[in-house]
């Protein structure tokens, strides 16, 4: 399996999240990445770095704008100089949104004032911007479309996108959840673009994939499937109920399968199979997978009690799907086990 991993990821490190009236440490650290990166040298895996040369970058901006719309992009890229030029005193400080437009409220007009801005493209204030944010995920972005080109061209059978900050939460024109880009959104697209009929991708992460839901739900061609944690009392609690099926020609072309917090992998499989039963049946040609490890049972901030072996089972049925499959790394806090957790779905699913 080749591994596109981020070189740049550290260059986004938030210092604090707001978490019930208080802001406390950033979960989504860059030692997890780090941790991921020392299991995968131990074993058989073609680490390469996410491709960083000028014709590529030509061709990231139009993937990028495939998936997110111009402002929204326009926006990521310039906000940290923005809250800089504010006040020098914000070098030192996060980014964070503290008011949104609620419905009904204006989202076609774009304000002037920069917190209006920042709340009009995001949905939690979870999600510090820093100096790096925008540098850091573009580069992740770029890892994520090599995998997929590199599955494409038949270099392999399966690729491994393993970089931070993760994606699955962010929208056409929104961050939050700890995601600025939709990676795994990004390499279905690239999939899509390079002759991929029908694409699935199947989010197993704790959390829901609200943002790569809403990216595809009106669409027929990327078939969208995700098993995460209930809605009702789990965050990303707006989206990711079992009646989301699609709309217009997506109708019928997503699935949710939320489980109650506390799910151990004897139940959690189950909906594995319906997952993958339904991508069989959708008839895709390629699959990506948003890998996220938050499932674990000591996670710090999910609720779901999978253990580091069974991670080797969910590696193996993904194999079964017998499909060329791009591996987008997500989600997953128990910084100590998350090399290990993820390194056993990609030694699971084999080459
Ligand atoms: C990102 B990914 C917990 C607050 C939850 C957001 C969680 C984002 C998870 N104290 N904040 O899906 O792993
Ligand atoms: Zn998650």
């Amino acid at each position: 399996m080749i591994v596109f991993h981020n070189p740049l990821h550290h260059l986004h490190q938030g210092r604090q999240e707001m978490f019930r009236g208080r802001l406390v440490p950033c979960h989504e650290t860059a030692q997890r990445l780090d941790h991921v990166l020392a299991e995968l040298r131990h074993g058989s895996f073609e680490l390469r770095h996410s491709p960083d040369d000028d014709a590529f970058a030509l061709d990231l901006n139009a993937a990028l704008a495939q998936v997110h719309t111009p402002r929204y992009l326009d926006f990521i890229e310039h906000a940290w100089a923005e809250w800089v030029a504010l006040d020098p005193a914000h070098a030192e400080l996060d980014a964070l949104p503290s008011v949104w437009p609620a419905p009904g409220m204006r989202r076609d007009l774009l304000p002037e004032n920069f917190s209006a801005r920042i709340g009009l493209f995001s949905f939690d204030a979870g999600t510090p911007l820093t100096a790096g944010s925008w540098v850091a995920a573009r580069a992740g972005a770029a890892c994520a479309i090599a995998a997929a080109r590199a599955v494409s061209l038949g270099e392999a059978r399966s690729a491994f996108a393993l970089s931070r900050p993760p994606g699955h939460h962010a929208g056409a024109d929104f961050f939050g959840g700890y995601c600025f880009l939709n990676n795994a959104a990004l390499a279905a697209q690239a999939l899509r673009n390079s002759g991929a009929q029908r694409v699935a991708v199947l989010d197993v992460d704790y959390h829901h994939g609200n943002g790569t839901q809403a990216i595809f739900y009106g669409r027929s061609d990327v078939l969208t499937v995700s098993i995460h944690g209930d809605p009702r009392t789990e965050y990303p609690f707006y989206l990711g109920h079992a009646d989301e099926r699609g709309s217009g020609a997506g109708a019928g072309f997503n699935l949710n399968l939320p489980l109650p917090r506390g799910t151990g992998f004897a139940r959690w499989r189950e909906a594995l199979h319906t997952a993958l039963d339904a991508v069989r049946t959708f008839g895709a040609d390629a699959l990506v997978v948003a890998l996220g490890v938050d499932t674990f049972e000591g996670d710090p901030i999910s609720g779901f009690r999978l253990r580091s072996d069974d991670y080797l089972t969910l590696g193996q049925y993904i194999a079964a799907a017998t499909l060329p499959t791009v591996f987008v790394f997500e989600g997953g806090y128990a910084v100590e086990a998350v090399g290990v957790n993820t390194v056993n779905v990609l030694e699971g699913f084999g080459a």
